[in-house]
């Protein structure tokens, strides 16, 4: 939403309906998905049947948001997030990849964060951040806020750090 980040935003499922060589796709989030209404800002997403029922579900990534898990029951998408036991773990999550890397016969996920090779990081016991705080609460002035500080601190690490990285390497210039 521009103008709005980080207000959450809906993603939407398109059915394929074309026929004869007519490309046509029709919106049914609000049929088969409602909870995509309003769901974030939503960075990736993976088909993958989690709980190899036969059907396909729906895994989520992205920002302000727990990786997110919607259940495939027949054709419609139910949000179970709240029973997998990481709908606390919101971050700024921006990819997915699935596979069965421990060969027990279910679907494991790799899913990409922020991490912490950043100025920023997560802890509660500082200064109040948006990353306290869960996305509905976050208002736009705190996250301009947050970002022009973001910002500050960016722009002291290139002050401080580029000159004596440029003169390590000094064939990269
Ligand atoms: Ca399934
Ligand atoms: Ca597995």
């Amino acid at each position: 939403m521009p103008g709005q980040y980080p207000k959450p935003v809906s993603a939407h499922i398109y059915r394929n309906d074309s026929k004869g060589g007519q490309v046509v796709f029709t919106d049914v989030t609000d049929e088969v998905a409602p909870a995509l209404k309003n769901i974030g800002l939503v960075c990736d997403a993976l088909v993958s049947d989690y709980d190899n029922d036969g059907w396909p579900d729906l895994v989520l990534a992205g920002e302000w948001m727990p990786v997110t898990f919607l259940k495939n029951t027949g054709g419609k998408f139910e949000n179970i997030t709240a029973s997998t036991g990481i709908a606390n773990h919101t971050g700024w999550w921006t990819s997915l990849a699935a596979g069965d890397f421990d060969n027990d016969g279910d679907m494991d996920y790799i899913a990409g964060n922020l991490g912490t090779k950043t100025p920023f990081s997560r802890q509660a016991s500082k200064n109040p951040s948006p990353f306290t705080q869960k996305t509905s609460t976050i208002t736009t002035a705190t996250m301009l806020s947050f970002l022009f500080t973001c910002l500050r601190v960016w722009i002291r690490w290139k002050e401080e750090n580029i000159p004596r990285i440029c003169a390590m390497m000094p064939s990269a210039r």
